[in-house]
């Protein structure tokens, strides 16, 4: 009967994670609060509109006023905070917004809750990203220091070194995930997988960054949306909790796995000037998870990337209106063909 908070529950997680959690725990409540900014869409939640445990609060995590209304109006007791600016790329061409709602937003969201009193469980949603670039071997615990690369990263930091300190100095019950990439359903189309599946689609060029040797760790959305409610409800306060797919994968061959499966040709991929400040490869070691609280994937690379690519053949109007949009002139600029 518990209500919780998601903060950035309009945007590809968050909006994966809500309709998962509306399905495994009927009983809760759950209030999106989110800004809408270009990267939320309501229409991913069109399921659960009208779910009577379902509510839609439009706000800024930096409105501190307006957070901690929406706290005490719906009696929450948990929160999963998903808000932030996620594009690596737009962080290198403005960072302004990334310090200013992942730092400051997060900030506000912490001293909200600490004045509220009621809050049993705060989960500050991260990357793995924080740990900075890993060489040819090896992988990222939760003992690996920070060493972020990009502003996007630095501002994921920086906004978990406060979510820690909000444990020690003031005992409140925080838990930090870090996850690797996530790919799925509803993924913003400025991101590797979903742009090369639109690219693909449209017969445009497939912009490879540098050499296309970059490795990430790929996990399927609905794996991670797990992880995240296992952590909330189970998970140790004060932790954090490293969660990966076990999935290492150079960018090239994610690519080529997108042009295999919609039978189109190799010939439409373009090796483009690379992402400044480039991490060369990220791999999680999740076995902390998997030991503490019994967490793994349940769905492998194949299943997976799959399920992404008929999700978005079958699901035209949600990206044909992103990228027609206003989204358009971004979009433009970044892929010129
Ligand atoms: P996204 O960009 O798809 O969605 C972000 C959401 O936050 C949007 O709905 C947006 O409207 C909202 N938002 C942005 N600024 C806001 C503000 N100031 N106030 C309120 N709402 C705001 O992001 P995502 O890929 O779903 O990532 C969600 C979280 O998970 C982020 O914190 C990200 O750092 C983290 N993460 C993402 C990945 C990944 O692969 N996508 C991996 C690890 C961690
Ligand atoms: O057009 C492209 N060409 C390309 O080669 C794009 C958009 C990306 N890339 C490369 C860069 C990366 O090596 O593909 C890899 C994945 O890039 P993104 O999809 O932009 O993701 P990444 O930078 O790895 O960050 C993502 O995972 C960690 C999310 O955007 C973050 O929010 C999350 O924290």
């Amino acid at each position: 009967m518990a209500t919780i908070m998601v903060t950035g529950g309009a945007g590809f997680i968050g909006s994966n994670f809500i309709l998962r959690y509306l399905g495994e725990h009927p009983d809760d409540t759950v209030v999106n609060y989110d800004a809408l900014t270009y990267a939320g869409n309501l229409e991913n939640l069109a399921a659960v509109k009208d779910d009577p445990h379902y509510r839609f609060v439009k706000g800024d995590i930096c409105d501190g006023q307006l957070v901690s209304r929406t706290l005490a109006e719906n009696d929450v007791s948990m929160i999963v905070h998903f808000a932030a600016e996620s594009h690596v790329d737009r962080s290198i061409t403005g960072p302004d917004a990334f310090i200013k709602t992942n730092i400051e937003g997060t900030f506000r969201l912490l001293e909200a809750a600490r004045a509220n009193k009621k809050i049993e469980r705060f989960l500050h949603v991260s990357t793995d990203e924080v740990y900075g670039s890993l060489g040819a071997t090896g992988y990222f615990t939760e003992e690996t220091p920070f060493a972020p690369n990009s502003p996007y990263s630095a501002s994921k930091a920086s906004s978990d070194m406060l979510v820690r300190s909000y444990f020690h100095t003031y005992h409140m019950p925080v838990l930090t995930t870090n996850c690797s990439n996530n790919y799925g359903p509803y993924h913003f189309p400025e991101k590797l997988i979903p742009l090369m599946i639109i690219n693909a689609l449209s017969n445009k060029k497939l912009p490879v960054y540098g050499d296309g040797k970059n490795v990430r760790d790929w996990l399927y959305v609905r794996d991670h949306c797990t992880a995240i409610d296992i952590v909330l409800h189970k998970g140790t306060p004060g932790e954090t909790y490293n969660i990966g797919g076990n999935n290492e994968k150079m960018n090239i061959d994610i690519v080529k796995t997108v042009l295999k499966l919609l039978g189109k040709s190799e010939d439409l991929i373009e090796y483009v000037k690379d992402r400044p400040g480039h991490d060369r490869r990220y791999a999680i070691d999740a076995s902390k998870i998997q030991r503490t609280l019994g967490w793994s994937p349940a769905y492998t690379f194949e299943r997976g990337i799959k399920e992404t690519v008929d999700w978005y053949l079958a699901n035209r109007a949600w990206w044909e209106k992103i990228i027609s949009g206003d989204y358009r002139r971004y979009y433009e600029t970044q892929y010129k063909q």
